[in-house]
């Protein structure tokens, strides 16, 4: 579900999306950059070469992710796969990280949305998205599945950029 920014909903129709995006507050792509995220991200996500991006897969399933320790490098253009290979939701949240990256793209089964800040990302039994970034702060950043109970039984991970 491709939800917009906050911000712009009235209360009531806030109330329902959340009811809509069930438990693992689905995946939530703001079109203008929420305080605390990268800022010229247009800017930043021309200025390199997406021939030249580095591929790197995440595997998702209950209750894990694999490889659960990220490393990317800073101003470096990456095309990550995120395939859930489950039987329920899973998503990939980390705020820190979010908030560390430039996104140029991120597509879903929903299709393709340019240069959102990523809130959260929820991927649906059996599917996959991808998320086109280029990593801008450093950081070592905590990583966790949001649905009930998955972080409890290990599905969290570590991300770092350097
Ligand atoms: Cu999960």
């Amino acid at each position: 579900m491709i939800q917009r920014p906050a911000t712009l909903l009235t209360p009531p129709i806030l109330a329902f999306t959340l009811i809509l995006a069930g438990c693992g507050a689905g995946t939530d792509l703001a079109q203008r950059p929420p305080p605390g995220y990268v800022g010229d991200v247009g800017a930043r996500v021309s200025a390199v070469d997406w021939t030249q991006a580095r591929p790197v897969t995440v595997r998702l399933d209950e209750f894990r992710f694999q490889p659960d320790r990220l490393a990317f490098e800073r101003g470096a253009p990456y095309r990550l796969k995120l395939e859930n290979h489950g039987t329920v939701a899973h998503t990939f949240t980390s705020e820190g990280f979010f908030k560390a990256i430039a996104v140029r793209r991120v597509t879903t089964a929903q299709g393709a949305v340019e240069t959102p800040a990523l809130v959260n990302l929820e991927i649906p039994a059996g599917q996959t998205d991808v998320v086109e970034f280029v990593p801008v702060q450093a950081g070592t950043y905590d990583l966790a599945c949001h649905e009930p109970l998955h972080s409890g039984f290990g599905m969290t991970g570590t991300i770092t950029v350097r």
